[in-house]
Order: structure tokens, then sequence, then C-alpha cells
């Protein structure tokens, strides 16, 4: 591991050190099984932090740093998936490019990856959150809890390959073991924590997860309690560390981190996972196990559970088996799926017209 701290690389090219060196390991490496790689002496690897337009932050064993885009990798990444985002585990040079930002040569493959469709018109996926291990969803006992809303969550964490969780806050105000009661009655099979974030201590079973070195990307409707979660298990130590200075226009500027290190793992809270929309059919059996498990006996294997004659789901909604909400549910995030998929064939016909115009 001692090659991942801060090595003898970034000594021999005389590059400076800053006092935010941080080992991968305490970033959250080990737990993501991603292959270290090859590098040259004037490279190293670092995690990205915070996202701003077309710059990053980011954080490693040679400290912290803005990164821009090196020229060569602007030009592999046509892909909007391919640019870093939050949570990267990136390779850089070790010296700055322009006069003052390091070059990010190459994005590490991603263990799993938050999607949204990127803000826009055309129908584009987004990555807002990379090589997340555990997202957490937050509820709290004082607002309404959506079931619809947690289920898209969850098809976007399993979607994304992110094992998600529940966490029930403001259980000091009472009634957050009726709401698990009422999650779980419903099929929902993931973990659910009742944790109050305003107690002095944070909650056993999340210190636990973090102090295995996971990343824990948190969201959740506003006023559930993120921000106070967040602080909660950060601590004070860590928060004053919690700012990177940038001296781009001659003023100091204090840039929010969207990447935390707590209890010996790491939380991420990007704005950008409190609008999540989802972009891929992969989480849908997982969430609805129960529907997945009975549409097998459709006589369609392609059966929608909508109109069609012997729909084995259609028939175990009406004896009580599958509860309506739920197919209801299913039911509107296929159909969501479907009017995307449409979208996307005519935005990539249209750009192929566009593109064969201009060729002739
Ligand atoms: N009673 C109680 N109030 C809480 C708890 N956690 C957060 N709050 C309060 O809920 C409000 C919203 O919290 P905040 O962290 O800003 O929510 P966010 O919008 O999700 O980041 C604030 O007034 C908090 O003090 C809790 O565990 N118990
Ligand atoms: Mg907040």
């Amino acid at each position: 591991m001692d090659k991942l701290l801060v090595s003898d690389v970034g000594r021999k090219c005389g590059f400076p050190m800053n006092e935010s060196a941080t080992s991968l390991e305490v970033l959250g490496w080990s737990r993501q099984g991603i292959a270290y790689p090859q590098l040259t002496d004037t490279q190293g690897v670092s995690r990205v932090v915070v996202e701003h337009r077309g710059a990053y932050e980011i954080l490693g064993p040679f400290g912290a740093h803005e990164a821009i885009l090196e020229t060569a990798s602007r030009q592999i990444a046509d892909d909007p998936t391919d640019y870093p985002a939050v949570g990267d585990w990136v390779v850089h040079s070790l010296e700055p490019i322009d006069n003052r930002r390091v070059g990010i040569i190459e994005v590490l493959p991603r263990r799993s990856s938050m999607l949204r469709r990127a803000p826009g018109s055309a129908p584009v996926p987004q990555v807002v959150g990379a090589n997340i291990d555990v997202l957490a969803l937050v509820v709290s006992v004082d607002q309404e809890i959506d079931e619809h809303l947690i289920e898209r969550y969850l098809v976007t964490a399993e979607g994304g390959n992110a094992s998600p969780i529940i966490v029930v806050n403001k259980s000091d105000l009472g009634g957050a073991g009726k709401v698990r009661d009422r999650l779980e009655q419903r099929g929902i099979r993931c973990p659910i924590y009742l944790v109050s974030a305003k107690n002095e201590n944070p909650h056993d079973q999340l210190v636990e997860l973090l102090n295995q070195g996971s990343t824990v990307a948190v969201t959740g409707s506003s006023g559930v309690g993120k921000s106070t979660l967040v602080n909660q298990m950060v601590g004070d130590v860590v928060l004053a560390t919690g700012a990177v200075t940038s001296e781009g226009s001659g003023r100091h500027t204090t840039v929010r981190r969207e990447l935390l290190l707590a209890q010996g793992g790491v939380l991420i809270d990007t704005p950008g996972l409190r609008e999540v929309q989802i972009w891929e059919e992969l989480g849908l059996e997982t969430v609805f196990h129960e529907i997945a498990a009975v549409a097998t006996a459709c006589r369609f294997a392609d059966c929608s559970h909508r109109n069609e004659p012997s729909c084995a789901v259609k028939q175990a909604t009406g004896d009580g088996r599958i509860d309506p909400s739920r197919l209801a549910s299913y039911l509107a995030l296929c159909e969501e799926l479907s009017d995307l998929t449409d979208e996307i064939d005519e935005y990539q016909r249209s750009q192929r017209r566009r593109r064969d115009a201009r060729q002739n």
C-alpha cells in the first residue's frame, strides 16, 4: 500500500506537497476493487471532490488541487458520461498544465455510477456521483413518505450498482418505527435505519458502514435533515479541512467540498443527486422483486401487465398477492423509461440527419 501514500515520485519532481495530502486508502480506495493504473513519474491518482463547470477539485496523495481535462482526454470524451464526476478516481499530471491547474489524463473505470438526465433538452445521461458503495436515501418522520419517490431512488441505486439504504431521520420526534414497518410491509427490502441527526452521537450502523471505508452518498428531499446528518457524521475536525481555497481571480473563494471524510469512510453530498431521474431499467427487477417473480408466469414474455390476456401479474394483483400501489409505481417507471427510449431514438435520428446533411 506504500505506493499509494505520499510517494517518492512527488519529491523527485520537486512537486510542492501541500498539507492536504491524503492517501487513497483514506479516500475509500480499498473497498472499490479498482485496479491501480500504470503511472509515469510525472503522474498521480486522486479523487474528484467537487465538480465545477469544466473544472474539478481533486484530493489525493499529492494534496488538494484544481484540475482541468488535458486536451487529449477532452477529445476522447465525446460521451457526457466520459467526463469526470464527484467520486471519480483520476490519473492526473503532477505539474500544472496551465499556470495553476493540473491536467486530468484519464478517468479510471467506475465501480458504480449514479445517472440522471443531463439538464438541457437533449436526452443524454450525466453522472452525478461515481464509485458510490452505498446510496443513503434520507426520509424523515415529519414529512410525508412518498413510496413512489423512494422506489425511484432504489431503482437508480440498484441500476447504478450501489447498495441502497433508507435512513428514517428525526426518530426523536417519534413514529419512526411505524415508517419502517410501512416500508417493509410494502415489500421494500433494503436496510432501514432509524436515526436522529440531532443526537450527540451518530447512529451505530452508519458509523459501522463508514468505518469499513465505504463511500456513502446522501440524498433525499429538502428538509429531511441531510445537512444535519452529514455534520453529525463528519464532526468538527474534518469540517475544518472541508474547504479548499482557490486563488483563481486573485481573491480567495471558498469552495464547498461535496466529498467529505467521515468516520473512516467517505460521505458524498452532491446537489445533483437530489434530482435523479431513472435512466435505465437495470434496477427494476431487484426493487420490484415480487412483480418480477410473478411475471415469469405471464403468457407473453414481453407482457406489459396492462391489457394482455393471461397476465400473471394482473391476476396476482386481483387476488391480493401484489399491492396495486406497487404495481402502479412499477408501471409508471416502465412508462417513463419507454418514453425516454423513444426520445433517445428520435434524438439520435436527428443527429444522424444533421451529420449526413453536413457531409453532403
Ligand atoms: N427533531 C429533529 N430535527 C432535525 C433532525 N435532523 C434535522 N433536523 C432539523 O430539520 C431541519 C432541516 O434540516 P437540514 O439538515 O437543513 O435538512 P436538509 O435540507 O435535508 O439538508 C432543520 O431545522 C434541522 O434542525 C433530527 O434528527 N431531529
Ligand atoms: Mg441541506
